[in-house]
């Protein structure tokens, strides 16, 4: 495959919602967008980095800059035999996982327009249908909680994720689960937490939660072996893990039994295929994770959660809970049960509506050699 042109966009979406974690609340989001130009098919991958480096260290214009000067540059006019040879030509930049991932995601939808298939078929994924949770931001009180709980049982999801922080924890999470006793129900604390308050969070033992995601430190395996000897719920790895190795720390240290796998944090889809095989052979569930992608990060997160290892439900949820219009067509659509069905077009499965993504541009950069870019 020759890289023929690399086109780096940012548009801006604005969030139905504002939605809110314990590192900040946001509703307009920054998005880059990467299209590759190879073999005469454009491949198409999402930057899942936040507008704040409040989540992890990258952030929109962060992203923009390593592509911009360092990876798109170099890769323009080269000759790859294939999408997961390109890690081995960023292996030079350290860290800046979700830069990195937007180019090579956008390369494995290329290749797998060129050879026919739809991307989850290429990646090797199995299932034709793939089981959705939500992710519910903090919210003002337990009452308005519950009731958005409902809603989204209503429409079908398989496990509701709370947001939770110090002091907006243990009375909501209790609201829930007194009106819903049987649901798969399970926290996020995106670090909110620092091992003194495992007393505090070993109470929430007693709501029979599937998991608590990533309570500690973003960059502290450590501190996560020495909580979940204290407590009985499983942890759930998110902030922390950014490779494989990261994975088999976790695991050798028991510092989590479950690990959320998100395809920009851990650079793509090459190393997001190593890694959940690595997990189901240390017999640890994984699951898809997700950072408010628009349509072409979440068909990538679609494709993706139909690998062997994704055993537990993601947070890949219908267009219409974000989105007024999303920039692919169809929308993504979630079944009364809770699933979505995988697409099986080649490549990505959807299309991408390239007048609205014009429209919704702010700045934008080609990079080619040999055929021009548009
Ligand atoms: O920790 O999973 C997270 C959104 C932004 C940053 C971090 C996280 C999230 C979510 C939202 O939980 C998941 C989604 O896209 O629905
Ligand atoms: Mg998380």
């Amino acid at each position: 495959m020759k890289i023929e042109s690399i086109t780096l966009r940012e548009i801006h979406m604005r969030l139905k919602s504002p939605f809110e974690t314990s590192f900040g609340t946001v509703q307009d989001r920054r998005i880059v967008l990467v299209e590759v130009v190879t073999d005469g098919v454009s491949g198409w991958g999402e930057v899942t980095a936040g507008e704040t480096p409040a989540y992890n260290a990258e952030t929109t214009d962060t992203a923009w800059h390593v592509l911009a000067d360092f990876v798109a540059p170099n890769l323009v006019g080269k000759s790859i035999s294939k999408a997961s040879d390109l890690p081995a030509l960023m292996s030079q930049i350290r860290g800046h996982e979700m830069a990195k991932s937007g180019v090579e995601n956008a390369l494995w939808d290329a290749e797998a327009q060129l050879s026919g298939v739809p991307l989850y078929k290429h990646l090797g994924g199995k299932t034709e249908e793939i089981a959705c949770g939500v992710s519910l931001g903090i919210r003002e009180n337990p009452e308005s909680l519950v009731k958005r709980v409902q809603e989204e049982l209503k429409s079908g999801y398989q496990r509701i994720k709370l947001k939770i922080k110090p002091g907006k924890d243990y009375e909501f999470v209790a609201a829930v689960r007194k009106e819903f006793p049987r649901i798969r129900l399970s926290v996020d604390a995106n670090s909110a937490y620092s091992l003194e308050d495992a007393a505090r969070l070993k109470r929430l033992d007693e709501f029979d939660l599937l998991m608590m995601e990533q309570p500690l430190s973003w960059d502290d395996i450590y501190a996560h072996s020495k909580l979940q000897a204290q407590i009985q719920t499983a942890i759930c790895l998110d902030e922390c893990i950014h490779n494989t190795r990261h994975a088999l720390t976790a695991i050798a240290l028991k510092s989590c039994r479950i690990i959320n796998i998100k395809l920009g944090r851990v650079s793509g889809h090459t190393e997001a295929r190593l890694m959940q095989d690595a997990c189901l052979a240390h017999g640890v569930p994984v699951w898809c994770g997700g950072m408010l992608e628009s349509g072409i990060g979440r068909a990538h997160n679609i494709a993706m959660s139909t690998l062997p290892g994704f055993s537990l439900p993601g947070d890949v949820s219908a267009s219409q809970r974000y989105w007024t219009e999303d920039i692919i067509e169809p929308a993504v659509e979630v079944t009364s049960q809770g699933t979505i069905h995988v697409p099986k077009t080649p490549g990505l499965g959807y299309s991408v509506k390239r007048e609205l993504v014009e429209k919704l541009t702010v700045r934008r950069n080609v990079w080619s050699k040999g055929r021009a870019a548009s």
